[in-house]
């Protein structure tokens, strides 16, 4: 049976002031999971109304107080991380296997991270030669919005939710309307574990009638949002008469660069890590994969022998390596990339389908792991941000070349570069158009390093020090002597 969630403002469960409400769906059958509230500017204005009243005293607690409450938080998710992994698969689609493995886990680790961050942090300080001491004061900015994507729904949540909270601050989360259930069972156990009323609430509904009134709400000072690039700059139109602080994660095009020196197990491994985990719906998935020639055909034979092998199916099915997308109009958006692959002269290497699944999966949003050859780098397919099971592969000639095809793109979020010329690995990487870059490995994450991407692909690092910065305003004190 569905259950109905409500909206959390100011410590209580509401329904949506239009008392309208919103469908949520399982990608994988179809199946109703819940009907959340399709809320409005209303429901946006006393929830942040509800946050700015609980703000100062949030604000007030003491840091060690803030960072126990942040590590209980963490312990409530891992004891009850087996359901949440559940929810988290059943909304989305993917794998139950990776959300136990991957979002559930990473959430944990976000409490923890920025419980011992903000116990740690140190202030600045710069003594003018006996003229004057300065130093520097972290003080929070008061109410954020925090927007969040579909593909990862309580792992970027808790990546901003926690900075936000350690900080001091309040928040108005408004998760995306496809994914609303962890983030719904997160403002449960931050009721549980006793954060005050008010400090964190939570707006759900669709993006123009909720996302949009709270970036552009006066008693909002902070936006962070993950979304796609088009949201992205709407997100930014709407903050910046009011020169809110903002942080933009948005789309990207990355590469994987395999140079003919690689190892080509690692690479082909790597490569379908980056291409294909959680059915290519990662920011950070590289899924254009630029070979040098001399391994070309090998590393191609090898990569299209790897995925066809993949394993497509019910996502609560331990062996599953591939689930759902995350609707249907989102498989269909996929597959009309891969019929423009066609069009422009690509060749479907493997997959390309939809695959045959039994009842109830024949209704789910299920598409093929697709691998395609001969297209140029700068056609559509090439260019534009797929988001699903879906990698070009493009071969090169030379480092400059494979610099240049990497570079050609409107993104710029992440790369990964296999070779085991030392040398060449560290001059690729100061060479890349990209926010990050991963050597020999993909996604291997420190929270503590910058997080986040240049051209279309973003504003500004998330990560350590510079969540808390976002998270706060810096105020320097200047004491003549
Ligand atoms: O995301 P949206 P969509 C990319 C991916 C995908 C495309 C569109 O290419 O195909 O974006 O996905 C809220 N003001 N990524 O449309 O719209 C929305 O309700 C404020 C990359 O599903 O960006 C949701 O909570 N908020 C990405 C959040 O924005 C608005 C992850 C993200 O939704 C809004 C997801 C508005 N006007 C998609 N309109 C990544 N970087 O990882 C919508 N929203």
């Amino acid at each position: 049976m569905s259950r109905v969630l409500c909206n959390l403002v100011g410590g209580r469960s509401l329904p949506a002031a239009s008392d309208e409400q919103l469908d949520d769906l399982d990608p994988a059958t179809g199946a109703l999971l819940a009907r959340i509230p399709r809320s409005t500017a209303a429901d946006v204005d006393a929830a942040v109304d509800a946050a700015t009243r609980a703000a100062p005293a949030w604000a007030a607690t003491p840091t060690a107080a803030r960072a126990d409450l942040l590590d209980a938080v963490a312990d409530a998710i891992e004891a009850r991380a087996g359901a949440l992994a559940t929810l988290e698969s059943q909304d989305t689609g993917k794998p139950v296997s990776l959300a136990q493995r991957v979002d559930i886990p990473r959430a944990v680790a976000n409490f923890r991270f920025f419980a011992g961050a903000v116990r740690h942090q140190q202030a600045g300080f710069h003594d003018m030669d006996g003229k004057a001491l300065n130093y520097t004061l972290r003080r929070p900015v008061g109410v954020a919005a925090l927007i969040t994507p579909w593909n990862l729904p309580l792992y970027l949540l808790s990546w901003k939710a926690a900075p936000a909270l350690a900080m001091g601050n309040a928040v108005v989360a408004k998760p995306s309307e496809l994914t609303p259930l962890t983030a719904a069972a997160l403002g449960e156990i931050l009721g549980e574990v006793g954060l005050p009323p008010g400090v964190f609430n939570l707006v759900h509904g669709l993006g123009p009638e909720v996302g949009a009134p709270l970036c552009a709400h006066p008693g909002v000072q902070a936006v962070s949002f993950t979304g796609g690039t088009t949201t992205g700059a709407a997100v930014a139109a709407a903050a910046a008469p009011r020169f809110k602080k903002l942080s933009l994660e948005l789309g990207g095009k990355n590469a994987t660069l395999v140079f003919a020196d690689a190892d080509l197990d690692a690479a082909v491994a790597g490569a379908v890590r980056a291409g294909f985990t959680n059915q290519g719906q990662v920011c950070l998935c590289g899924s254009r994969i630029l070979v040098e020639r001399p391994l070309y055909d090998a590393f191609v034979e090898r990569l299209v022998a790897t995925v066809s092998a993949m394993r497509i199916g019910p996502p609560q099915d331990p062996a599953t390596e591939l689930g759902a997308l995350v609707s249907l109009a989102h498989r269909d958006k996929v597959e009309g990339y891969v019929q423009l692959s066609r069009d422009e002269g690509g060749t479907i290497a493997t997959g390309g389908r939809r695959p045959t699944l039994p009842a109830p999966y024949d209704q789910g949003a299920f598409f093929e792991p697709t691998v395609i050859t001969g297209l140029a780098p700068t056609c559509r397919t090439s260019q534009e941000e797929i988001f699903g099971p879906v990698v070009t592969v493009h071969p090169f000639d030379s480092e400059e070349q494979a610099l240049q095809i990497a570079n050609g793109t409107r993104y710029g979020l992440a790369a990964s570069v296999w070779t085991r010329d030392l040398s060449r690995a560290h001059r690729v990487s100061a060479a890349l158009d990209t926010g990050m870059v991963w050597v020999n490995t993909w996604l291997l994450r420190d929270l503590r390093v910058p997080f986040g991407g240049m051209k279309d692909s973003g504003v500004g690092r998330e990560g350590g020090e510079l969540s808390l910065d976002f998270f706060s305003e810096k105020r320097n004190v200047c004491v003549a002597l």
